[in-house]
C-alpha cells in the first residue's frame, strides 16, 4: 500500500516537474494549435473549397466510400460528419464555459422530444448552409436531395414532444445551462401508411443503418433497479432504515444528441437513455443452462425502450410504460446528482441553488418520489431536508385537461414494480394530508378525499397530476385560458392551498425551423425589411407591419407564398397522385386525429360545399383545395374512421368532374415533422377548430401565422393570443367561447336540437349514412352515429353553423386580393410574441431562474 501510495505521489511529482519544463514550449505549441483550429474552422464556415474537401475527406476516411461509387445516405452522412466538426468544437466549448462556473442548470425531463430532421437546421445554425450547398453543387450534388435522406427522428406523439424539441433549440440559442433528458426509442412514433383510404401503422426505424447525429457516452452509463421488495430494518438505537431488495438492474446507456444554438452560442446536449441488461445480471440463469431464458429476459430489459407508445389510454401496456417512465427518470436524476457530486461530494447544501428539473407534464413524475428515495435511502439524509430540497428543484407543466389523458397508476403496478416509491408516495401522501389539508379544511375529508394522492376504488390508483402539485415550486399551463383553466377547473382547492405556486408560461415555437429554415423565401423579405436578427428578436418582424397595404411588398409578399404553394403542389401529386392548383384556396388541418380537434367538422363543411356544387351545377365559388394530415392513435376507432371518410370523400370528390375542379380535398400520408415544414408555408388558410376548453394551447396555429396563414378558429388556446396581437379582423373566428361551451353543458347540450332545426346540417349528416361515398357505410356512420347517439362529445353540431358562415368570410376575403395580402401580411408580422425564446425567457424569469453564460473559445 505505502509503496503504491509514495509510486504515485512521485509520479504526479515527476509530471508537475516535466510540465513547468516545457511549460513556455507547450504554452506556445497549443496558442499555436488554437488559432489553427480556429483558422481551420473560420475556412470550413467561408470557404466553398475547404468545405467540399471536408466532405471528400469523409466520404472517404470516415464513411469509407469514394465520390464515385457512393450513394445518397453516403454523401448525406459525410455532410454531417462536416458539420459535427463544427459542433462538436462548440459543444466542448459551452461543456468548458459551465463546468468552470459551476452553473446553475436546467433539466428538461420529458417522455417525449420531437427533433424532426436536423440537417437544414443545424447547417443554418452554424451558417453554412449556403457554403454547404455550394460545395455539394460544384460535387455535383443537389443539398435538398441530400437532406431528404434524413429520417425524422419522431420520438414525440405531437404537440408535447415539439414544443420540446423547440425549447431544446431556444435554451441553446440563449445559451442558458441546461440538458434534456429522454427516452432513446427505437421506434419511435408509427409510420402511417394509407391503403384503401384506411391506416396502416408501420414501425419506424429512424436509425435502422446508425443516426450520424448521435454520440454513445458509455462512460455515463447508470443501473436502475427495479421490482422486488422492501425490508425494514431497526437499529440498535431504534431508528428504522427502509432496506429495499430489488429484484432486476437495468442498465441505462445514454446516447447524447448535441442541440446546437443560432449561430453557435451554445450546444446544448438532448441526452436519451437506451435500456440493456446488465452484465451480471443473466448470468445465474446462463450458468444453470438457461440459455434461452437468459435470452428472454434480456429481451424483456430491451422492451423497455424499444417503442414510444402512442397516445391511446388503452391498457395494453401499462406496467412496460411505468417502467419506461421510472427508467428514464431515475437514469437522469443519477446523471444529474453524479455531475453535481463532481464539485459538491456528497453536500447537499448547494443542491436546488444548482439545480432545477422541469417535468413535462406527468411522464416523468415518478422522478420525485425517486429523488426522495435518492436522498433519504441512498445518501442519507433526513426525510425533512430532503422533502426541502425536493419542493425546491421540480415544477411541472401541464399540457392536457382530457381527463382519459391525466395518468394514474395501479396501486399494484407500483407494488410490482415500485414498493419503496409506493411506500414513499404514501408518506407524501399521509403528511399532505394531515399537516397541510387538515390545517386549512379542518376535518373535510371530502377535501382530504379528492386532494389524496391516492384514488379509493375498487382498484386503487395512484394520481400522479397530484402528486406533481403537492411537490412542485411552480406549476404552469400553457396559455393563458389554458392556465385559468388549470387553476379554476382541474386544481382549485390546490390553488386556494397554494396560489403562488400556479402560472402561466404561453408557448412559443422557434422560428429558426418554423421560418427561416423552411421558408427561405419569406426569410429573406424579413432579412431586409427587418435586419438579419429578426430569426433572435422575432419582435422586429414588425418592421413589415407598416407595409401591409403597400402593393409592392404585398406582391411580394404573395409571390413568395404562391411559389411554396407550386412546391406542395407537386409534392401533393407525389404523394397522393391528385392535381391541385397554387391559384386555389389551400385550406390545410394537420394535426394528430382526436374527437376534440374536430377535423370531423372540416368534413362536414367539405360535404356542405360539395353538396351545394352538386345541387347548382352553374355555381362558381373561390376554388378550394382542402388538405389534411394527421395520425390516428391504433387503437382508436372512430378517429381511424374519420381518416377513412376523408379518403374516401376526398376521391369521391376530386374526381366528380361536374364540380369543375373548384373543391379538391387531399389526405397527406404520414404527417410529420418534414412534411409539416413543407405544408406551412403553403397554407392559406389554417384550421384551428377545437372544441373551446380542449386545446390547451396548440403550436402549429402559431407556425401557420408567422408564415403568412390566416386562422379559422375558436377562441381556444392560443387562438386567443394569436388573433389578439394578429387582429382578429385579420382572421375568422367563429364558435362558442369557454363559457359558452360550460352554459351549453351546464343546460344539457342535446345534438338532436341543432340537426333538427338545420336543413344544411340535417342533409350533411345524413349523407355519411349512405352508400353515396362508399360500399362499406358503417365507417362513415359511424361518425354520424357519434353525433348524435353518442351525445356529441365536442358539440360538432352546435358549431356548425357559425363554422360555415365563418367559412363564406374566408372565401369572400380570398376573393379580395389586397385585403387578404393585408390580413397575411398582419399575421406574419405580429408573431413576435410566439418564439419559443420568449417562452423559455418566461421560464427563466418565473420558475427556474438562470443565468445564461456567453460562451468563448477558449480551449
Ligand atoms: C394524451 C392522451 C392520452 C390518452 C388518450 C387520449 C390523449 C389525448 C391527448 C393527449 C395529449 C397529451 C399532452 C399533449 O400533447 N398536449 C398538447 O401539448 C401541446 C404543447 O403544450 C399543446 O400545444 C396542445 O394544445 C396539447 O394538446
Amino acid at each position: 500500500m505505502a509503496v503504491r501510495s509514495s509510486g504515485a505521489k512521485s509520479s504526479a511529482g515527476n509530471k508537475r516537474s516535466v510540465k513547468k519544463a516545457v511549460s513556455l514550449a507547450e504554452t506556445k505549441a497549443v496558442a499555436a494549435a488554437k488559432v489553427d483550429a480556429r483558422a481551420d474552422k473560420n475556412s470550413l464556415k467561408l470557404d466553398v473549397n475547404v468545405f467540399k474537401e471536408k466532405i471528400v475527406h469523409h466520404l472517404r476516411c470516415t464513411i469509407g466510400t469514394s465520390e464515385k461509387k457512393a450513394s445518397k445516405l453516403a454523401w448525406w452522412q459525410a455532410l454531417v460528419a462536416t458539420a459535427n466538426e463544427l459542433i462538436f468544437d462548440r459543444l466542448t466549448q459551452t461543456q468548458y464555459t459551465h463546468a468552470t462556473k459551476d452553473t446553475r442548470a436546467v433539466h428538461y425531463l420529458s417522455a417525449e422530444f420531437l427533433m424532426g430532421r436536423l440537417t437544414v437546421n443545424n447547417l443554418v445554425s452554424l451558417e453554412v448552409y449556403n457554403t454547404a450547398k455550394s460545395a455539394l453543387q460544384e460535387l455535383g450534388i443537389d443539398i435538398n436531395e441530400l437532406c431528404e435522406e434524413e429520417t425524422d427522428m419522431a420520438l414525440g406523439n405531437g404537440g408535447l414532444g415539439r414544443l420540446a424539441a423547440c425549447f431544446m433549440d431556444s435554451l441553446a440559442t440563449l445559451a442558458y445551462p441546461s440538458v434534456g433528458y429522454g427516452i432513446h426509442y427505437e421506434n419511435g412514433l408509427f409510420r402511417q401508411e394509407i391503403r384503401e383510404g384506411r391506416q396502416i401503422e408501420r414501425p419506424d426505424s429512424w436509425r435502422e443503418y446508425g443516426c450520424p447525429w448521435e454520440v454513445c457516452r458509455p462512460e455515463s452509463v447508470q443501473e436502475v433497479p427495479i421490482g422486488g421488495f422492501v425490508e425494514t430494518q431497526t437499529a440498535p438505537d431504534g431508528s428504522i432504515r427502509k432496506v429495499w431488495h430489488p429484484e432486476h438492474m437495468i442498465k441505462g446507456v445514454p446516447w447524447d444528441i448535441p442541440v446546437v444554438g443560432f449561430r453557435g452560442a451554445s450546444v446544448t446536449i438532448l441526452r436519451l437513455w437506451e435500456s440493456r441488461p446488465t452484465e451480471s445480471f443473466n448470468w445465474d440463469v446462463f450458468n444453470a443452462g438457461g440459455y434461452v431464458d437468459a435470452q428472454n429476459e434480456k429481451a424483456a430489459v430491451e422492451t423497455i425502450s424499444k417503442v414510444l407508445y402512442p397516445n391511446d389510454s388503452t391498457e395494453a401496456g401499462k406496467m412496460l410504460r411505468l417502467t419506461q417512465q421510472y427508467f428514464f427518470s431515475s437514469c437522469s436524476l443519477r446523471d444529474i446528482l453524479r455531475r453535481y457530486n463532481r464539485t459538491h461530494f456528497h453536500d447537499y447544501g448547494e443542491f436546488a441553488k444548482k439545480i432545477a428539473i422541469q417535468l413535462n407534464d406527468t411522464h416523468p413524475v415518478i422522478a420525485i418520489p425517486e429523488l426522495m428515495r435518492l436522498l433519504v435511502d441512498e445518501e442519507g439524509i433526513s426525510w425533512d431536508a430532503a422533502w426541502e430540497i425536493v419542493t425546491e428543484v421540480f415544477s411541472y407543466t401541464n399540457h392536457t385537461l382530457l381527463p382519459e389523458a391525466l395518468e394514474k397508476w395501479p396501486v399494484y403496478i407500483f407494488e410490482k414494480l415500485l414498493p419503496r416509491h409506493l411506500e414513499i408516495i404514501y408518506e407524501i401522501n399521509y403528511r399532505f394530508l394531515n399537516e397541510v389539508v387538515e390545517a386549512k379544511w379542518s376535518g373535510d375529508d371530502e377535501k382530504k378525499r379528492k386532494l389524496s394522492i391516492i384514488e379509493e376504488g375498487p382498484c386503487k390508483m395512484v394520481r400522479m397530476a397530484n402528486l406533481a402539485v403537492i411537490a412542485s415550486r411552480k406549476i404552469n399551463g400553457v396559455a393563458e385560458i389554458h392556465s385559468k383553466l388549470v387553476r379554476e377547473n382541474l386544481f382549485p382547492e390546490f390553488s386556494t392551498l397554494w396560489p403562488d405556486r400556479f402560472c402561466n408560461v404561453t408557448n412559443g415555437v422557434t422560428p429558426r425551423r418554423w421560418m427561416l429554415a423552411c421558408n427561405p423565401g419569406l426569410a429573406e423579405l424579413y432579412n431586409e425589411i427587418a435586419g438579419k436578427d429578426w430569426p433572435l428578436h422575432l419582435d422586429s418582424c414588425a418592421a413589415l407591419r407598416p407595409y401591409a397595404d403597400d402593393p409592392q411588398i404585398q406582391k411580394r409578399f404573395m409571390d413568395i407564398k404562391f411559389k411554396n404553394k407550386v412546391a406542395l403542389a407537386a409534392e401533393i401529386k407525389k404523394l397522393c397522385g391528385v392535381e391541385v392548383d397554387p391559384h386555389a384556396m389551400f385550406d390545410v388541418q394537420i394535426k394528430r386525429l382526436h374527437e376534440y380537434k374536430r377535423q370531423h367538422l372540416n368534413l362536414l363543411y367539405i360535404l356542405h360545399l360539395y353538396r351545394k356544387l352538386l345541387a347548382d351545377p352553374a355555381m362558381r365559388i373561390v376554388p378550394q383545395v382542402f388538405i389534411f394530415g394527421a395520425k390516428a392513435a391504433p387503437a382508436y376507432t372512430l378517429a381511424k374512421n374519420i381518416i377513412y371518410a376523408i379518403n374516401v370523400i376526398g376521391d369521391k370528390i376530386n374526381n366528380d368532374y361536374r364540380i369543375r375542379n373548384q373543391l379538391k380535398v387531399v389526405f397527406m400520408p404520414n404527417y410529420r415533422v418534414s412534411l409539416a415544414e413543407k405544408i406551412i408555408p403553403a397554407a392559406d388558410i389554417s384550421e384551428q377548430i377545437s372544441t373551446a376548453g380542449y386545446e390547451a394551447s396548440g403550436t402549429s396555429n402559431m407556425k401557420f401565422s408567422m408564415n403568412g396563414a390566416l386562422t379559422l378558429g375558436t377562441m381556444d388556446g392560443a387562438n386567443i393570443e394569436i388573433v389578439a396581437e394578429a387582429g382578429v379582423e385579420n382572421n375568422f373566428i367563429f364558435g362558442m367561447s369557454v363559457k359558452d361551451v360550460q352554459e351549453l353543458k351546464a343546460k344539457g347540450y342535446n345534438p338532436w336540437d341543432f340537426y333538427n332545426s338545420n336543413q344544411d346540417l340535417r342533409a350533411v349528416v345524413d349523407w355519411l349514412d349512405s352508400d353515396f361515398f362508399t360500399e362499406d357505410r358503417q365507417a362513415l356512420a359511424s361518425i354520424k352515429h357519434s353525433l348524435l347517439e353518442g351525445g356529441d362529445p365536442y358539440m360538432v353540431l352546435a358549431d356548425f353553423a357559425s363554422y360555415c358562415a365563418a367559412h363564406k368570410r374566408a372565401e369572400e376575403m380570398y376573393a379580395d386580393k389586397a385585403r387578404w395580402a393585408h390580413a397575411a401580411i398582419m399575421n406574419s408580422a405580429s408573431m413576435g410574441k410566439f418564439s419559443s425564446d420568449r417562452s423559455i425567457e418566461d421560464y427563466v424569469h418565473n420558475i427556474w431562474k438562470l443565468k445564461n453564460y456567453e460562451i468563448k473559445d477558449e480551449i
